[in-house]
């Protein structure tokens, strides 16, 4: 250990106060600039280069301890605003906008070590939305023609304007949403007042050698049979030589194995011209490879690998990152219909569209929390549109096992062509040159951050349009540049297509808004018309539902608001899309409701009836494409149209804002268990389905139906033979042309032992919504002819007695054995719908939770067990409400 006296001796001789520690201290370091002053240029000096000169006072300024942040965001992370209050009703109407109308800048001082000869320290930035200018020590080092671009990553060299105390400054623009290369919402969800504007992504110094390295690239080679034969990684990094005289390097890549131990290291000397940037490639064979899986399909083991660069046996540059080892791979099929495999194995693609927060900002245990609710409804990718947020989700998705498919976003001036101009309002003009430029260096930058990842499944360089030739070529030079292996694909629509890409398989044919269950399954032969449902890869669909439960609603709604849900179908609601959207009210889902459920008679009665559709709409979207997934035509992957909103939306979600569960959560995660049995409205067919891989054994299928008053219609038994990761039908269900009223149909899959695999129950009437299919608009296919379940009024009351068991529960640790609830059915017409909710002592809603199963409807006499597996402390109590069963309340 260094003496204090001496240690403070250095700092007073370098100039830097005693207490001052620099940002970075030896080659190879980088760090992220840690805090900022911000204001408004209308309240600062405009003599910026005076500014971002050492020693100002920024007293008065405003103060907020995050490396990154929008404006909104640092105001909301320092205090200023609450999101709670912003999100509040149309709270966010009555917000002061202006003062985003002008630029903003942020500032920071810091120290960094004195640069000894052959030292070199960088500014690096990962984009700043949507432009600015960056100013360090008085100079201007870029201007907003350059430093463009959310995703516009740039490295500044400052050697020769560091000093031991350094100021940087940055001015950033107002973001215009459609007109700037920004991360925007389109008709999500209402805009933040200052358009996501400012540093969202951290801005590092780093310090290097004489030789700096470039960004990682790890390429993996696996031959099949997957693992059973050695694999090889090829390590790269471009060395930059920074001198005006020749440079002789020492480079080392070292890789180790999921637990740390070595797998082989090698060496390589380089002679560097002055200014000479050479890659340094190195090659690894990996024996016995681990191979990493989805999370359905296996493990993730994770390598890593270390690359060194040192002159004259000291450190110059430095970096290291994690890899898998694993293959993904895409074909378009022969009826134009992209399938992905992964290690060999085709593989369906069943997830959700992301919604990042409104304000940008990130939380690693939030979006972990994200990832536990996607695994437990059955997803296995993601997909972020435009919404590339930052590396720690690839490092999360890379542990736990989910994919990704990152792409850029629609509807603005990431898709500005000639070809769709005069498909938008106001379009923002076609690409110029310095818009190419700001796209190349978006997608250099993305393709470093994310290559190295096992989790990306694919990019997608357009959405609802292709790029054109010249912006393709740039997309897919930069990304073949990092060592892109896993699939390009042209955009996520069958539009047009780019030749350099060819067709891009992807179907974006709606719906958005709601359809009725048998849209999935009416599929006409070889899906010719049939828009969405079940054949193909449905790049962003749905029903467009996701309505949160009460608790949920009364952190964000006045009494008025609510009111509007169950006395005001048709009116525009500020928590669904923006006002000039076509999803701005209810009207259409309502339309539905009111015809199949009846008249809403309270917000109570309303809430449950908007459940049912919930359930019922999304459980049949993801049987459907499950059923089909081995068909003729098979359906190859589907990503909902969304799975988690910005903000407490009102639609568009598997869960609210708040983590609440309920009709499309848990008629998602009904709909795509990993073996399960599912109920075809347009054949009556009963599908069997297989997600897995390895699950083993004969397999039986009993079919129950029961009327309104719970005698039995019919009850059959299906034995069966499995096959792994297939779907087939495996019989019909009688007796339902024949229906008077509201049937109940239970499927019921079980192993040889006698274990309950799947259980899915359906309320059925006679025949099914009539859809008019020549009707199709871009957002839903409209219902000419409802069916009607009125007769559920004639429900009879049933009495469920519910019993908990806590003792297996250990408070706050996600996953483990939690509460347990024993529904019995003691009357003898079914239970309908019935849900259980945890509360606290105060009767809020305690989230996140996992149930087993939740909205469930038992039989008469019927038993069930419903499983909370408990992430959140200070549950005190079950709330209990069926259709026909009366809300109660068990104290835990
Ligand atoms: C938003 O609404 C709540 C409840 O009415 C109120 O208390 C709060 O002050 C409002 N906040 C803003 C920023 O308007
Ligand atoms: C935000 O972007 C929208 C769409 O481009 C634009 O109309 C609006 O003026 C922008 N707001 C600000 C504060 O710049
Ligand atoms: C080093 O090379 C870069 C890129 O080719 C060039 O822009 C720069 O002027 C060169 N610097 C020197 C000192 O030669
Ligand atoms: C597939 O797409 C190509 C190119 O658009 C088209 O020529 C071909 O007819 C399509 N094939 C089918 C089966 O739709
Ligand atoms: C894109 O950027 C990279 C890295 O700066 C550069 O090498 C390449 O030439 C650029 N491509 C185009 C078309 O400008
Ligand atoms: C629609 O929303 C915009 C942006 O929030 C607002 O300026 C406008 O007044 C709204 N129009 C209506 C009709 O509510
Ligand atoms: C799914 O496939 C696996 C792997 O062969 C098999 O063991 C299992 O029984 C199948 N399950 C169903 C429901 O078909
Ligand atoms: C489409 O809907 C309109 C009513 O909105 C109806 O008149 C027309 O017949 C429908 N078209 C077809 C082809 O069914
Ligand atoms: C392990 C296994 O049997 N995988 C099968 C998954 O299903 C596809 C067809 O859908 C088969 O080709 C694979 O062999």
């Amino acid at each position: 250990m260094m003496h204090k006296t001496l240690l403070s001796l250095l700092a007073l001789a370098a100039g830097v106060s005693a207490n001052a520690k620099p940002l970075v201290n030896g080659n190879g370091d980088k760090a992220a600039i840690p805090n900022w002053d911000f204001q408004s240029t209308s309240s600062v000096d405009k003599d910026l280069a005076k500014l971002s000169k050492t020693g100002l006072n920024t007293k008065s300024w405003n103060h907020v301890d995050a490396s990154a942040c929008t404006l909104m965001g640092c105001f909301l992370k320092n205090g200023k605003y609450k999101d709670s209050d912003l999100w509040f009703s149309d709270n966010l109407t009555k917000f002061n906008w202006g003062q985003f109308t002008v630029p903003w800048v942020y500032r920071n001082e810091f120290q960094l070590p004195k640069a000894g000869k052959g030292q070199h320290f960088f500014l690096e930035t990962n984009g700043i939305s949507s432009k600015a200018d960056l100013y360090f020590n008085g100079k201007q080092i870029a201007d907003a023609e350059f430093q463009a671009g959310a995703y516009g990553g740039h490295t500044y060299e400052i050697t020769d304007l560091a000093a031991a105390n350094n100021a940087f400054l940055v001015r950033v623009y107002p973001t215009q949403y459609l007109f700037d290369f920004a991360v925007g919402f389109v008709d999500w969800n209402p805009y933040s007042p200052d358009n996501g504007t400012g540093i969202w992504r951290d801005i590092n110094i780093k310090q290097t050698g004489s030789v700096a390295m470039g960004t990682l690239s790890i390429a993996v080679d696996a031959p099949f049979p997957i693992g059973q034969k050695d694999a090889t990684v090829t390590i790269r990094a471009k060395a930059t030589n920074l001198e005006k005289t020749t440079v002789k390097l020492a480079a080392k890549a070292t890789v180790s194995d999921p637990s740390g131990g070595a797998v082989g290291s090698s060496d390589q000397s380089i002679t560097l011209a002055p200014n000479e940037s050479k890659y340094v490639e190195f090659k690894q064979t990996v024996k016995n490879p681990k191979i990493w899986w989805p999370k359905e399909w296996g493990a993730q083991p994770l390598y890593s690998a270390k690359v060194d660069f040192s002159v004259n046996n000291a450190v110059s540059d430095t970096a290291s990152s994690k890899f898998g080892i694993r293959t993904v791979t895409s074909v378009v099929n022969s009826h134009n219909d992209t399938m992905f495999t992964v290690n060999g194995q085709p593989f369906q693609v069943r997830g959700g569209g992301y919604g990042a927060d409104m304000f940008l900002r990130w939380d690693s245990a939030r979006f972990t929390k994200i990832v536990q609710y996607m695994f437990d409804i059955g997803y296995n990718t993601i997909r972020l549109e435009g919404k590339m947020e930052q590396p720690e989700l690839y490092e999360i998705a890379d542990k736990l096992g989910l994919f990704v498919i990152a792409g850029w976003e629609c509807c603005d001036k990431w898709e500005a062509w000639d070809y769709n101009h005069d498909l938008a309002l106001d379009p923002p003009p076609i690409w110029d040159e310095r818009d190419y430029a700001i796209a190349n260096a978006s997608m250099v930058h993305e393709a470093g951050v994310l290559q190295t990842h096992p989790s990306m499944l694919s990019y997608f360089v357009g959405s609802d349009y292709w790029p054109n030739d010249r912006a393709t070529k740039i997309y897919v030079d930069a990304l073949k540049a990092a060592g892109w292996q896993v699939p390009i694909i042209a955009s996520a629509a069958k539009r047009g297509f780019p030749a350099l890409l060819g067709p891009s398989g992807m179907k974006m044919d709606g719906p958005y808004d709601w359809v009725p269950p048998n849209y999935w399954y009416d599929i006409n032969g070889d899906g010719t018309n049939r828009y969405g449902s079940s054949f193909g890869f449905g790049s962003e669909l749905g029903p467009g539902v996701g309505t949160p439960e009460l608790g949920s609603l009364k952190k964000f709604l006045t009494k008025a608001d609510m009111d509007d849900l169950w006395t005001n179908p048709d009116k525009g609601l500020y928590h669904m899309s923006n006002n000039d959207s076509q999803f701005y009210d209810r009207s259409g889902y309502n339309a539905a409701l009111y015809a199949r459920l009846g008249k809403p008679t309270s917000l109570d009665d309303y809430l449950m009836k908007a459940q049912l559709m919930d359930y019922e709409a999304t459980r049949s979207e993801y049987e459907g494409y499950s059923s089909f997934w081995s068909a003729a035509r098979p359906a190859t992957g589907l990503i909902y149209w969304m799975q988690n909103n910005a903000w407490p939306s009102l639609h568009w979600n598997n869960w609210d804002y708040y983590f609440r569960t309920a009709g499309s959560y848990y008629g998602t995660k009904t709909g795509s268990r990993t073996e399960h049995v599912a109920y075809d409205y347009v054949t009556h067919e009963v599908h069997l389905i297989n997600h897995s891989l390895d699950k083993k054994g004969a397999r039986s299928i009993k079919v129950d139906v029961i009327d309104l008053t719970g005698k039995s219609l019919s009850s059959q038994t299906i034995a069966t033979s499995t096959d792994p990761n297939t779907s087939k039908s495996v019989g019909k269900v009688s007796g339902l042309d024949t229906i008077k009223d509201v049937v109940f149909l239970r499927l019921t899959l079980t192993n040889q032992g006698g274990k309950t695999l799947s259980r899915n129950v359906y309320w059925l009437t006679q025949g099914v919504d009539a859809l008019d299919w020549d009707n199709t608009t871009w957002w839903w296919t409209p219902v000419t002819k409802f069916i009607d379940y009125s007769a559920l009024t004639k429900l009879q009351p049933a009495t469920v007695v519910a019993s908990i068991d806590a003792s297996g529960c250990k408070p706050g640790v996600p996953g483990t054995k939690g509460k347990t609830v024993t529904l019995v059915n003691k009357s003898t017409v079914p239970a309908f719908f019935v849900s259980l909710n945890l509360v606290d002592a105060s009767g809020a809603d305690v989230v996140p939770v996992v149930w087993t199963d939740n909205y469930v409807t038992l039989w008469p006499g019927e038993k069930i067990k419903l499983t909370a597996s408990q992430w959140a402390d200070g549950a005190k109590a079950v709330e209990i409400k069926g259709y026909n069963v009366k809300a109660a309340k068990i104290s835990i």
